[in-house]
Formats: C-alpha cells, structure tokens, sequence
C-alpha cells in the first residue's frame, strides 16, 4: 500500500487542531491528530516542510520503519513538536493499517481487553459550593469518576475553572494572557474543597484533582498528605516532572496516588518514574509522544512497575486523538482512566467519530481503523485563529508554572 499523498489541515472550530491526512494508491486515507495547544503551526510546518516529502512513495505499512526512519533520521531527537509531528504520521499509518485489514484498530493491538473504557469528567466552580453543584451535574450526567477544580479564595483565577462549565478552553487569547497564583490560598483551599465532596458524595465517587505543576516537592508531599483522608483516585502533575527524582520526596511522605506525564513527549520523560513507581499513573498520549507505537511502548514498560495508563483527553487533544486513543485503552492490559473533555457540536460536526460515552464510559465502537474521520469541507470554514495558553506568575511577579 503506497502512500501517493499527505497533507496537513488545520481548522479552528472554536478552537485549533492540525490533522495529518495521508492517502494511499488502494484508494485509503489515514488520519492522525497533530495538534500542541499553542504552538500548532510549528508542527504543521515540521509535517509539510520536512516530513511529507519523506513520505511519498513509501510502503504504509511500514509503520516501525517509518518510526524508526523520522525518530532517528531527524538526528535532533524527542521534543514536542518532533513527537507530535512523528505522532501524526504513526496514528494514520495505525489508521490505514487497520482499514486495509478491514478491522477497528483494537483488534491490531491484541484484541479486546476490557467491555469498556472508564472515563473522568471535568467539573469545576468559582468556589466550593459551585463545584460540588458541579460534581452533581456530572454524576447525573452518568460519570463514575469526575475531576474536581474550583477557584482559589484571593485568587481572580486559577487553572481548569471557567464560565462555560462543559467546554473548558484554557488556550484563551491572540497573545498570553497573565495569571497570578499563590501557593499558600490554595494549599490552605484545596483540603476544604474535598472534605466537603466527601462529605456531600460519600466514600465511593471516583474524585481526581489536577494541581497543573505548581507545587514544589515538599509542598506536594504536603498537599497529598492532606488529602488522604479523602482517598483521591489520583493528584496529577504535584510538581514539574523534568526532575524525575523529585517524586521520591513526595512519595515519601503521601499514599495519595500520583498520575504525570502529559506534557511528556517520549519513554524518556518517565523512565525513572515508572522504574521507582515514582507514579501510580501515566498519562502520556497518542498525539503528543510519538503514536500509538511510542505510546504502547511507554504503557507496556509502564506495565512492569504495575502502573496503570490514564491517557490526558483535554479538548485540545482532537476527536482523532481520541479515537485512537480509545482503540489502544480498549486492548491495553494496565489501561487506568481516560481523560475525557468533551469536544464542542462544531467540533464533533467537522471531526465524526464512532466512539460514543455511555454510562460513565467511552466505546470506541466497531468502525474500520480509529472510527474517526474529517470533513475537509466543514474544516475549511474554520481559519487558523491563533491562541496561546496563558502563563502563570506569583503575586510578587515572579514568572511562574502554568
Ligand atoms: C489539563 C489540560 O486536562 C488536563 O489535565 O492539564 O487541560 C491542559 O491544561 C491542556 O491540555 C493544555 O493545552
Ligand atoms: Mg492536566
């Protein structure tokens, strides 16, 4: 099967994706999502300008070779914007491989493991009785397992809470807009915000909560001791990952289960983490660290240090992402959770998908391939619009994590 074509689309329903479509000479195409909140048109560059043209001509199925070929033959390994980009390539040649096979993606990654793919929904407040109101909403909604973020007492904002309760947008502006953060309201906030979710949910309610890298170790270790007694399914991204080692501080000190990764872009990023399980989840993606073969790598690595995948799913992640993203948790042994942001109906109409959500879950349902596709017409009526996730400073200036 000859790859005779590619060709990069970036569409902004709302918000942006850039999609890699790759067509071949048996008359298939292959999607994959290529999309970095923030900086799309650097990996829609490295596609077109630099990949693309290695591409035509070549056997799509030739999935490792290919891999191996933009992996080593870039000499300038790993980084977001190169994972990204060999991320895109490897989804649509999964993609294409399957619908060749005329099978839905699972069934070339070992079959189906599980009836389906447990999933955590996003509800957030300006404060905590707006946020328990949310968690409400999402239980009524059919989540088992819902993450919970509300707004810091002191502070005009603060990550993951926004106006609009079911589409949260963090990239909000043509140039970045500034936050200010303090350490201290919020670490004195958050215990307050999950004892009264326990106290109004109970034991059983799956909560997660997404400290978005803004904690020192020690500070980490604190907030994870705090919350023990609220026993969270996971605190994600205590604390900046590059120093893999920081974690064993916090796992010193807390049992409060820890998911990272992503921001992460290849196995390297959380080698040591998963070898000390440093970890209890990992949460790199289909499009951010390489495809589906660099991801199930990392997951079947992961899978000896007994840690379990929860692949990030943020709306910034596109419906193709997803769809293959579903198909690999839907085999994979050691699958965790599955973020899931919902898309808006705009982006739903220009990316149509087979998964679907029932119950709590998502079924990434029996359509040849990853089940999702793009309507090159629809696309073109969204421009690029460009949008930057904002950043993040303390309240003397200092710049700080986002
Ligand atoms: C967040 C994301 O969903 C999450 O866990 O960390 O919303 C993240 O902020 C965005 O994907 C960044 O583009
Ligand atoms: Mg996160």
């Amino acid at each position: 099967m000859k790859i005779i074509a590619a060709r990069v689309i970036v569409t902004c329903p709302g918000r942006n994706f850039v999609t890699l479509k790759i067509e071949t000479d048996k008359g298939l195409h292959g999607l994959g999502d290529a999309t970095l909140n923030g900086r799309e048109l650097a990996v829609a560059s490295y596609l077109t300008d630099h990949i693309i043209p290695c591409l035509v001509g070549r056997d799509a199925h030739q999935i490792e070779d290919i891999w191996q070929f933009l992996y080593r033959g870039a000499y300038w390994r790993r980084g977001p914007v190169t994972m990204c980009a060999i991320g895109a390539v490897d989804t649509a040649l999964w993609d294409l491989k399957a619908k060749a096979a005329n099978m839905p993606l699972y069934q070339l990654l070992g079959g189906r493991s599980r009836s389906e793919v447990l999933v955590y929904g996003h509800a957030n407040g300006r404060d905590i009785e707006e946020t328990c109101d949310e968690v409400a909403r999402y239980q009524s909604l059919g989540y088992r397992a819902i993450r919970a973020q509300s707004g810091v007492p002191g502070l005009a904002s603060t990550y993951g809470v926004s106006a609009d309760k079911m589409y949260y947008e963090p990239a909000d502006a043509a140039l970045p807009t500034e936050n200010l953060w303090s350490t201290p309201k919020y670490l004195a906030h958050t215990p307050k915000l999950f004892e009264a979710l326990r106290v109004r949910f109970g034991a059983d309610l799956a909560l997660l909560h997404d400290v978005h890298h803004r904690l020192t170790p020690i500070e980490a270790a604190r907030l994870g001791k705090a919350l023990e007694p609220y026993a969270l399914f996971w605190m994600e991204d205590a604390t900046p990952a590059e120093n893999q080692a920081a974690f064993r501080l916090i796992r010193q000190h807390t049992v409060t289960p820890l998911a990272v990764g992503e921001v992460f872009n290849t196995i390297w990023d959380c080698k040591q983490l998963i070898e000390e399980q440093l970890v209890d989840f990992i949460r790199t993606t289909v499009v951010h660290a390489g495809g589906i073969t660099h991801l199930k790598r990392i997951a079947d690595f992961a899978a000896l240090s007994q840690v379990r995948t929860g692949c990030h799913g943020a709306t910034d992640l596109s419906p193709v992402c997803m769809g293959a993203s579903l198909h690999l948790a839907t085999a994979q042994p050691n699958f965790g959770i599955q973020e899931y942001m919902r898309h808006t109906p705009e982006t739903d109409e220009v990316f149509p998908h087979a998964y679907f959500f029932k119950d709590g879950a998502l079924h990434c349902g029996e359509r040849i391939g990853h089940g999702v596709d793009i309507d090159e017409k629809l696309a073109a009526k969204y421009p690029y619009k460009r949008a930057y996730l904002p950043v993040n400073r303390l309240e003397d200036g200092t710049l700080w994590n986002w």
